[in-house]
């Protein structure tokens, strides 16, 4: 091995200690979750909202063309959601506007986060992944309420 590969090995070595450890410090440190696809759970065909107490929502939410289901969403500050997402037909992608949520609703699979909302607002939901003519209008609301 020459002087110049081993350069390169050493360099890329060290991007990959610096990606991990960005990536450990995020979720150790900043309390940011990694988005999780679940391969053992059956996709949805339609859009729930499920109240297990006051402060913990579970939300199936459905994305096609073009809507989200459900279209809007009201739950309490400080409330832990799960977000739930697939896809009836083709790629669609799934932002929480102003929050750390981004995700792509994918047919056949389930992606997962878990988000809480502490801050009360409107949040809105936008489709990042074309996905036909009216993708533009793709979008929906989730409404966090003061207590
Ligand atoms: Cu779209």
């Amino acid at each position: 091995m020459d002087r110049a590969e081993k350069l390169v090995l050493g360099m890329a070595s060290a991007l990959l200690v610096v990606f991990l450890s960005a990536t450990v410090f995020a979720v150790a440190r900043l309390d940011i979750t990694l988005p999780t696809c679940f391969t053992e759970m059956e996709p949805f065909d339609e859009g729930e909202v499920i109240e297990h107490s006051e402060d913990w929502y579970e939300v199936h939410y459905l994305a096609a063309m073009w809507f989200f289901e459900p279209e809007e969403l009201e739950v309490p500050a400080g409330a832990t959601v799960d977000l739930y997402l697939t896809s009836d037909d083709v790629l669609h992608g799934f932002q929480i506007l102003g929050t750390d949520v981004n995700l792509m609703a994918v047919p056949g699979t389930v992606n997962y986060k878990r988000v809480t909302f502490d801050e009360p607002g409107e949040y809105r939901i936008v489709c990042h992944e074309f996905c036909g003519i009216d993708h533009h209008w793709m979008a929906a609301t989730i409404t966090v309420a003061e207590r």
